[in-house]
């Protein structure tokens, strides 16, 4: 039996030599150890055949071959297990020398943000609500419901895009088609500022852009005058430029107010003497507003008899640019970082 162990060691060391790999060397223990079947498993069956002395005698050398055959295999595997890890060490090594990637910076808000941030924070803080309206627009609602019927004149002043196979869509020119929306919605009395994009077809200069910003102002309540309105408009451009600018008012015709107004603000970018932001006038048309007319209010459901209302469409990207003293309306959707960080 002594013979036998010892020539199932010098197998077992040969075999797990000659093992290329760890599930190999898994077979090779098996082969020796396995529960039913292994060749050391077996020889140590028969030690119950065995008298008392000779099972002492044997037991004890079955234990230094058990404990040496399960040395070499451990021994093989740690070989393998280093393999490993030498290959985990080569394809992410980290290269101590490698200089340090910059810092990414902190990002802020777009001059946009802010001007609409600070115009809602205005706005709410003299009880009005803050809504939203859908950029892709009925035509009705974009047009019709603001007293512009289709063959309307003033339908050429705001060119717009319609989707393809859907004439009764557009992407909104203006944010005027809330003031229906909000009133149809919430009835009144309402004060309501809604923000958003709106998109026309025109070429693009130093104070136009095809989708641009306009910030709609709403207020339906009874005895509204011409008053109230130019009460909100002053406080508005004080709120929002941190000083008393200089405006004029004049006549102004938009369909959907009677009357209506132009309500421009002396060009701060150049300071009244004319520049590429007030095309050279010395002015920006900047709050386009007036009292709602019957039509409309008669749109909203509401009885124009009994409810009045002002209504204005301020251009927020004129505004941001008066207020940064940006010469260029194309710089804030030009994505130009060093334009950017300035703010
Ligand atoms: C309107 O859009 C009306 N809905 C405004 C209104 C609302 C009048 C409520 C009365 C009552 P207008 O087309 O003028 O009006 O545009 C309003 C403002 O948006 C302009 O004064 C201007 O500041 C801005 N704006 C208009 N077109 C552009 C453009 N292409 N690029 C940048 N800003 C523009």
């Amino acid at each position: 039996m002594i013979e036998k162990l010892e020539q199932i060691k010098k197998e077992a060391r040969e075999a797990s030599n000659n093992s290329s790999s760890l599930e190999e060397l898994e077979l090779v223990r098996e082969r020796f150890f396995s529960r039913k079947s292994g060749e050391f498993t077996v020889l140590a069956k028969g030690m119950k055949d065995l008298s008392d002395n000779e099972r002492k005698k044997i037991g004890q050398k079955m234990n230094e071959v058990k404990s040496e055959i399960e040395a070499f295999f451990d021994h093989k595997k740690n070989e393998f297990e280093m393999k490993v890890w030498e290959a985990i060490a080569v394809t992410e090594a980290i290269d101590v020398t490698q200089p340090k990637l910059p810092t990414p910076g902190h990002g802020h808000q777009h001059p946009m943000t802010i001007v609409h941030t600070e115009l809602e924070e205005l706005f709410t803080s003299m009880g009005f609500t803050v809504l939203d309206g859908p950029e892709l627009e009925s035509e009705y609602y974009n047009f019709d419901a603001l007293n512009i019927p289709g063959t309307h004149p003033a339908r050429d002043s705001q060119d717009t895009f319609f989707i393809k196979n859907h004439p009764e869509w557009v992407m909104r020119t203006h944010t005027s088609p809330v003031q229906v929306r909000a009133m149809q919605k919430y009835g009144a009395p309402l004060r309501a500022v809604v923000s958003g994009r709106c998109f026309r077809n025109e070429s693009t200069d130093a104070s136009h852009e095809h989708t641009f910003y306009q910030m709609e102002g709403i207020v339906i309540d009874r005895h509204i005058s011409i008053a109230h309105l130019i009460g909100v408009m002053k406080e508005l451009l004080r709120g929002v430029l941190r000083k008393d600018v200089e405006v004029r008012l004049r006549p102004g015709y938009f369909p959907f107010v009677e009357p209506g107004f132009e309500l421009d603000m002396k060009c701060l970018v150049c300071g009244g003497a004319g520049c590429g932001a007030c095309k050279h006038s010395g002015w920006i048309e900047t709050l386009p507003c007036g009292l709602v007319h019957p039509k409309v209010i008669e749109a909203g459901g509401l009885d124009p008899v009994e409810w009045t209302g002002f209504a204005f469409g301020l251009g927020s990207m004129r505004l941001c640019m008066q207020k940064y003293g940006i010469e260029d309306i194309r710089h804030l959707h030009g994505g130009n970082l060093s334009f950017l960080e300035q703010f």
